[in-house]
């Protein structure tokens, strides 16, 4: 059904032509079109309405010709379906209220008003995937419970979420309690993003890299692979933790189709860990898009040899750079799309 089903097949264990390409963070951020979108909508608008998130989701694939969409949105309506508000803050970032800070308001969380909280999002789905006509897959997706820990209990972005390590450190069953009900406010919506339609669904841990080994077997990973198992026989996962070099063999076990790599960790280090049945994702450094088209090029044809062809998903090593050129971004693609056809 889908024309170009590269990624799905990618993902399914099949050969494919070529591998196929499409980077984080594509759907907003950097492309001029959706700066003028931003300048009329406030953010949750734009994500709950059909034609603006349709518009914003499909831009990447009619500009930059990636080979696949995925939804505008943002991990923390995970927040707002748990009952706080969230605020997306022009030149600040996200702040959410009421952040967590004991027991009893852990204990007064309710993972169960998730369906209504976030009703929109079944027919914001089904009118993105009419507006993408079939012509690449939608990626739907879901922050991590630990990355959405550090939100929650921050209250807003940090270099270093101190405060949510110490949280998990000192009020430790809080802090589980806490990560359930994300996981299970997660996993509603996930079923929701199958239902509204998505062909595939990433889950984003971006501050994986905060926890030594130890804590993250403890207050990541057993959340992760509740995810991970309500939704993988549905449609194909993939796994993103952001500086979890440490733990990407256990992440694997957790079953997901692929694990994305952040762009310091070697693809060598991660198959030599994961095997090769596993896809792997990424992982050009994002600063590569802040340069010239020849060094884009040059630089995505060192990163796919790195990888090798096959069973690998072409992306970068983290969300795309607010600054990037458009130019930039489409060398990237075009080089990933033409490589193996050139040699
Ligand atoms: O109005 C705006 O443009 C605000 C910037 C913005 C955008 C474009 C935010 C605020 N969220 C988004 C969309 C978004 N967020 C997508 C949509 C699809 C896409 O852009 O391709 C996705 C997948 C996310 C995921 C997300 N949000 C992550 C995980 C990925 C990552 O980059 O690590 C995280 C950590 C967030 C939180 C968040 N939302 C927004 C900002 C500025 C942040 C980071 C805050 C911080 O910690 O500094």
């Amino acid at each position: 059904m889908i024309s170009n089903d590269l990624l799905l097949r990618c993902l399914n264990g099949d050969e494919t032509e070529r591998d196929p390409v499409w980077f984080m963070r594509q759907a907003g951020r950097y492309l001029p079109d959706y700066m003028k979108l931003k300048e009329r909508y406030d953010f949750f608008e734009r994500v709950r309405n059909p034609e603006l998130a349709t518009e914003i989701t499909v831009m990447p694939v009619d500009q930059v010709g990636v080979d696949a969409a995925i939804l505008f949105s943002d991990i923390l309506v995970i927040s707002q379906a748990l009952g706080h508000e969230v605020n997306m803050v022009p030149g600040k970032g996200p702040v959410i209220d009421n952040p967590i800070k004991n027991t009893a308001q852990v204990e007064a969380e309710d993972p169960s008003r998730t369906e209504e909280e976030l009703a929109y999002a079944i027919p914001t789905i089904q009118a993105v995937k009419e507006g993408l006509s079939n012509r690449v897959p939608l990626i739907g997706f879901c922050g991590a419970p630990w990355t959405l820990l550090c939100y929650m209990v921050e209250g807003k972005g940090s270099k270093d979420f101190a405060s949510a390590r110490a949280f998990c450190l000192h009020e430790t069953e809080a802090a589980h309690l806490m990560l359930q009900k994300i996981t299970d406010s997660s996993i509603i919506y996930l079923k929701m993003q199958i239902e509204g339609g998505v062909d595939a669904l990433q889950v984003f841990d971006s501050w994986a890299g905060l926890l030594d080994k130890r804590m993250y077997n403890e207050f990541a990973l057993p959340y992760i692979k509740q995810m991970v198992e309500a939704i993988k026989k549905e449609v194909p996962t993939i796994v993103f933790a952001r500086g979890a070099w440490n733990s990407l063999k256990e992440l694997a076990d957790c079953g997901p189709q692929a694990l994305g790599l952040d762009w310091c960790t070697d693809p060598d280090y991660a198959r030599s860990l994961v095997g090769d049945d596993i896809v792997l994702q990424g992982n050009l450094d994002p600063a590569v898009l802040l340069g010239n088209p020849a060094t884009v090029a040059r630089e995505t044809r060192v990163m796919m040899n790195r990888f090798g062809k096959g069973k690998h998903i072409i992306n970068l090593g983290h969300g795309v750079l607010p600054q990037t050129k458009v130019e930039a971004a489409k060398a990237f693609v075009q080089t990933a799309k033409d490589y193996y056809f050139e040699l």
